[in-house]
């Protein structure tokens, strides 16, 4: 049974968004303020790939489990399955998820769904969460497209009463109180957690705004 809490301070993150390319330290520093999930998302310039993305993922799985923190993998549906972690998450145009769901059994399963028009092309049946943005502009994702604001989980929620939808774009702890409203049961972060120069206190910040709800 898929945990909706896991939902509520989701992190997400590869080397590129770190200042210093630490991924690991910031990962540990954020786990000790809190966050609920983490997502290895390693894309883009800066990014690692190969061995050295696996080394990776291997040590900030284990980070992970001593939190007690469900790690998800971005995309990589091959590394996910070869390290067992405890999910995946996919985009659109990313392998569909009838074609991996066998593998996935008991574990969880994200799919990105921007807009009504993707929802409406989606198989949602076997997802666990669906994440749903960008709610405002990000620095983080090329090709996020434009931003909806909060209209677009309310839109989201009235297509789909119960499907768990987390928040992604440009969030900050202030935007929690209006997204969870909004119908939200979560939101998803990189840079406001990955860019911060107090991680802990940024991730209990989060935390915080669910107090004012
Ligand atoms: N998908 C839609 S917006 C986005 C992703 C991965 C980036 C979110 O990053 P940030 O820094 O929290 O805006
Ligand atoms: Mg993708």
């Amino acid at each position: 049974m898929f945990d909706l809490n896991t939902l509520k301070v989701y992190f997400i993150a590869g080397s590129q968004d770190v200042p210093n390319g630490d991924l690991y330290s910031v990962v540990e520093q954020a786990l000790m303020g809190g966050i609920t999930m983490f997502q290895f998302r390693e894309k883009g310039p800066n990014s690692k790939t190969g061995h050295e993305k696996e080394a990776l993922a291997k040590a900030l799985f284990k980070l992970c489990q001593k939190y007690k923190v469900p790690f998800i993998i971005n995309d990589d549906v091959e590394l996910a399955i070869k390290l067992n972690v405890d999910g995946i998450h996919v985009g659109q145009d990313d392998l569909k998820v009838q074609s991996f769901i066998d593998h996935f059994k008991g574990k969880i399963v994200g799919l990105s769904v921007a807009n009504e028009e993707e929802y409406q092309k989606s198989n949602i049946t076997e997802v666990d969460y669906i994440g749903t943005g960008p709610i405002h502009a990000t620095d983080s994702k090329a090709d996020a497209g434009v931003e909806g604001g909060y209209e677009l989980i309310k839109n989201m929620r009235k297509l789909n009463p119960t499907i768990p939808i987390v928040a992604i774009g440009g969030i900050t702890a202030q935007d929690v109180p209006a997204l969870i409203k909004s119908g939200a049961n979560g939101v998803s972060v990189i840079s406001a957690i990955a860019k911060s120069n107090n991680i802990e206190q940024s991730v209990k910040g989060f935390h915080n705004q669910y107090k004012n709800i």
